[in-house]
């Protein structure tokens, strides 16, 4: 079908940083290499400064810009919101979008606090009865391996798990003269390392194993309290100003916990592990075998069989560059190419349309951000209490 026959998706994003650029790449891509059901249109973006905004509809692609988001809910040609602006903005935006009408994609973490991430639940399950859809950015479970991890763990490759080890390891605050940045400062961000980097690990877990935590013990740290205060506050690197500010979040978090099945899991979330750059590191070890994961190497999963012969056994490094691995990536490249860190919020773009054409419910979904959230939240309050163990309710995603 040319995509002038198609019905379209007006989309309306907030924020244009680094994650609204990622997801622009997204809704470029999609339509130029898979086959949707519903062309997506790039309408317009919101940001606070208006000439910011205008460079930056611009450079990514998008027909207009705007300094209210709300003009966004009032536009018949807009029919989804797409959030990437800080943590603080999320509820209100999203809620509002709900409740307009609008389908919903918003970055995570879904919510700066877990009151927050349940009234976007109770919005999101409001909106899903008048068949308008909500899906929380969790895009890692978009890459090709860990879709294979996940498979092969729900096809019982491992058997039952025994045990999860998950890190997400970056160094991009390593260095005290780093520059403040929005995700430092708690009212906007609502907490570090934790929430940014360890809210994927924990989705991750859950994703993969099909078990929520059930309770955990954690710690968090912060170990430079205060940075140069950095001249566009959006930043992931560049340099600071002479004036310092405080960092009012974790730069670090470890914890263990507990999975439903009473499985045990241990997680640590940090910025300060120089040399590691983006490693998403998970092991999962089973009555029946192993899997492991590096994100560095995003085009490797490792496996091993413990039900074969145990003189020849060894961990099989699994390149998932194949058609068969995942329809994912026959859409790219010839087999064997491998793909990289932005194909994963194309996948998230495509899903996202495909369910609100078969008028499906997306996942990751709210349910599933508020999960996470409660993880988050319980391990804060463990580390102010001595890691002391905090219960968490588990719901049903
Ligand atoms: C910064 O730590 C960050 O950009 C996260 O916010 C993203 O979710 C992750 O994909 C990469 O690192």
């Amino acid at each position: 079908m040319s995509q002038d026959a198609q019905p379209e998706l007006g989309i309306g994003m907030v924020g244009y940083a680094f994650m609204g650029a990622a997801h622009s790449q997204a809704w470029r891509n999609a339509p130029r290499f898979f086959d949707l059901p519903l062309a997506p249109r790039m309408r317009v973006v919101a940001g606070r400064n208006a000439e910011k905004a205008a460079k930056a509809a611009d450079k990514l692609g998008w027909a207009s810009s705007t300094t209210d988001w709300r003009e966004l809910l009032t536009r018949d040609d807009v029919q989804l919101i797409d959030i990437c602006s800080p943590g603080d903005t999320h509820a209100e935006i999203a809620i509002a979008a709900l409740e307009a009408g609008k389908h919903v994609l918003c970055e995570k973490p879904l919510a700066n606090t877990v009151e927050e991430a349940e009234r976007m639940n109770a919005a999101a399950i409001a909106a899903e009865a008048r068949g308008v859809r909500a899906m929380v950015g969790f895009t890692y479970r978009r890459v090709p391996a860990i879709r294979l991890a996940q498979q092969l763990v729900a096809d019982g490759r491992i058997g039952d798990i025994r045990q999860v080890r998950a890190q997400y390891l970056q160094d991009w605050l390593a260095d005290e003269n780093a520059p403040l940045s929005w995700r430092l400062d708690k009212e906007k961000a609502g907490s570090g390392a934790l929430g940014d980097i360890g809210a994927h690990i924990v989705d991750l877990t859950h994703f993969i194993t099909g078990q929520q935590l059930s309770g955990v013990s954690g710690l968090v740290e912060t170990f430079v309290n205060e940075r140069p205060i950095a001249d566009d506050f959006a930043g992931l690197s560049g340099t600071g100003g002479s004036e310092r500010g405080p960092v009012t979040v974790d730069d670090a978090a470890v914890f263990f916990g507990r999975l439903e099945s009473g499985a045990i899991a241990v997680f640590e979330a940090t910025r300060f592990a120089y040399g590691r750059k983006n490693a998403i590191r998970l092991e999962i070890n089973g009555t029946k075998g192993s899997l492991a994961f590096d994100f560095e190497d995003m085009n490797v999963l490792e496996y091993f069989d413990a039900t074969g012969d145990q003189a020849t056994a060894g961990y099989t490094r699994i390149i998932v560059t194949e058609p068969d691995h995942h329809p994912f990536i026959k859409a790219w490249w010839p087999a064997g190419h491998g793909l990289g860190y932005e194909h994963a919020f194309t996948h998230q773009a495509v899903e996202l349309v495909e369910d609100i054409a078969a008028e499906r419910a997306p996942a990751p979904s709210f349910a599933d951000g508020l999960a996470v959230q409660r993880v988050l939240a319980a391990v804060e309050e463990s580390s102010a209490n001595g890691s002391s163990w905090v219960t968490i309710p588990v719901s049903a995603a």
